[in-house]
């Protein structure tokens, strides 16, 4: 049985640079061991048509080296799927990460064994292996969620999710299409399949909002500002709450008239960004400042969508701007107009079962031959959960975390010694431009085991009292943010039945969590129990 210093779970961004900081920094036998044939991560398996990033390119990827974010050369502004495929294969050929990854296994099984202090993982090739330390680096959306429809089994024609998207190229042209879900995903997809369809149908169970990418091909002078400004850049994404260059401005929405008030709308809209969502300090905060937001989203929709019954089905919100993941699109409510799409409001008309052809809803029956399912993920939990996961004194984690996940700084789990987790529940993850929260991560996860080997430990684990706070502290941040005033939102847990409802990202910002982090590092893991 083979045996590491470090085992990672994942080679996408954040199992790739952990690889790099264990085994070149601090010398240590390392394994990456990955699910797909290639390395990537959310960038393999999302090959979805339109497949895009919603954060602006030059702020997108690793800040870690000088030399590599100045020798790769961003062209757009917002990279395709591929073109970040591209970027990470240039990244892990400059580091030579390959010779460390074993493709193609899945992690099925993992145990600590506790007289050894050692984990032994199994993978789905029947390969067992040794570890001292543990990295989950699987990503915070991988675990797919295909909604479990009557009747799934029982189509004829072929269906997909848009996270596990084949590499082989699906054939859609003249199809007839259902596509289920419109968020970041769907409203990627539908303009890009809508324009080589036969037919395609969209099934909207809410409506998200959405701001115009405005995507662009940059120009020599910007590409050369951005690499000129590196220590800057670098330095800002680590300041703002999202790890964006953006960040919120004091100024409210009622310091401004209502005309003045929509010019700069208007201007944020022009330039489409996430960062929209700042035009006003007051925006995520309150809902009567976030009110204005919203109408000035709504108008510009109904303005674009011809038909009146299709544009009131995708601006009948049930949630304020920003309590779930704003999207950016290209294109999307313009698809509206076109003759060869149709919006089915599920609120109205839900879904019976699938059947042999097609969809049966409340009110009709439709023949298909393909259906897109781009009905998100097990956020944050299910990658985690789908490690089948025993710690300490046979814990399951499964158990563990049936009433709600419990972590220590998103980073540690209580009964789980010596298992590190990047982007987990409990961390910022998905609240902020992910790789610049990825390197706080790997980061931390880094100079901790390194001060454990300086020190000759054997092990580290989260206490269930510090656990406790973390959960506290996150609820209490929570409660107070718009975010739970979304009624259906994968930030806590309702997209999945069965799934505990509790927020699950910590909602401080990152440049407040990076402090907790690293007075925890600079106290020497006191709150951890180190054996
Ligand atoms: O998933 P989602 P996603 N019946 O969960 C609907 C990142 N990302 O893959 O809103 C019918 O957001 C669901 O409806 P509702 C980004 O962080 C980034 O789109 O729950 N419908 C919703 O419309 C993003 O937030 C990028 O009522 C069902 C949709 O499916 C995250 O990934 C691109 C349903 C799921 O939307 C996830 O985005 C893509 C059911 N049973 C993704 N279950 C970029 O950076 C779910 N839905 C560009």
């Amino acid at each position: 049985m083979l045996q590491f210093d470090t085992i990672i779970i994942g080679a996408g961004i954040s199992g790739l640079y952990q690889l790099h900081k264990l085994r070149d920094e601090l010398n240590l036998k390392t394994l990456a061991i990955e699910e797909g044939s290639d390395i990537g991560g959310t960038w393999y398996w999302n090959r979805y048509p339109g497949a895009r990033c919603d954060s602006e390119s030059y702020t997108y990827g690793y800040t870690f080296s000088e030399k590599i974010y100045k020798n790769w050369t961003w062209k757009e502004k917002y990279p395709k799927q591929n073109t970040i495929l591209k970027y990470l294969k240039f990244v892990e050929k400059k580091l030579n990460l390959r010779k460390d990854i074993l493709f193609n296994n899945k992690i099925i099984s993992g145990k600590y064994l506790e007289k050894k202090d050692l984990w032994e993982i199994k993978t789905n090739k029947n390969k067992i292996f040794l570890c001292k330390y543990l990295i989950c680096a699987a990503g915070s959306l991988s675990a797919t969620n295909i909604p479990n429809i009557k009747g799934l089994k029982t189509f004829k024609g072929k269906y997909y999710h848009t996270g596990r998207w084949p590499k082989k190229k699906v054939n859609l042209k003249d199809q007839i299409v259902a596509q289920i879900g419109t968020g970041s995903s769907g409203i990627q997809v539908a303009p890009e399949i809508a324009k080589i369809v036969k037919k395609l149908v969209i099934f909207q169970r809410t409506p998200n909002f959405s701001i115009p990418a405005r995507n662009k091909k940059l120009t020599k002078e910007f590409i050369s500002n951005f690499k000129k400004d590196y220590e800057k850049i670098k330095k800002r994404l680590r300041k703002t709450p999202g790890g964006h260059t953006f960040s919120f401005p004091k100024r409210s929405v009622f310091d401004f008239t209502l005309k003045e008030r929509n010019k700069i709308y208007e201007k944020a809209w022009r330039k489409g960004s996430l960062s929209f969502r700042a035009c006003f300090g007051d925006i995520t905060k309150s809902l009567k400042a976030n009110k204005t937001a919203s109408k000035f989203i709504k108008d510009k929709i109904l303005n674009t969508v011809n038909d009146k019954k299709i544009a009131k089905i995708l601006t009948n919100f049930d949630h304020p701007f920003t309590s779930k993941r704003p999207t950016l699109n290209t294109n999307y409510y313009e698809t509206f107009n076109r003759k060869n799409v149709e919006l089915i409001d599920l609120k109205t008309n839900p879904i019976i079962k699938i059947t042999k052809k097609g969809i049966k809803t409340k009110n009709d029956n439709y023949n298909f031959d393909k259906i897109i399912f781009a009905t998100g993920y097990d956020a944050l939990t299910g990658p985690l959960l789908s490690l089948n996961l025993v710690g300490k004194k046979k814990t399951k984690l499964k158990n563990f975390w049936n009433k709600s996940p419990k972590t220590y700084l998103g980073l540690m789990i209580p009964n789980f010694p010596n298992l590190f987790v990047i982007q987990g529940p409990g961390s910022p993850s998905v609240l902020t431009n992910v790789p610049v929260q990825i390197e706080q991560h790997v980061e931390w996860i880094t100079n901790c085991i390194n001060f454990l080997n300086i020190k000759s430990k054997k092990s580290i684990e989260a206490t269930l009292g510090s656990a406790k706070k973390w959960s506290n502290e996150i609820k209490k941040l929570a409660d107070a943010s718009l975010f739970m005033k979304a009624k259906i939102s994968w930030y806590k847990g309702d997209n999945i039945p069965g799934k505990p409802k509790v927020f699950i990202p910590y909602p401080g910002g990152l440049p407040r969590y990076r402090n907790i982090c690293n007075k925890v590092e600079k106290n020497q893991y006191k709150e951890f129990l180190i054996k």
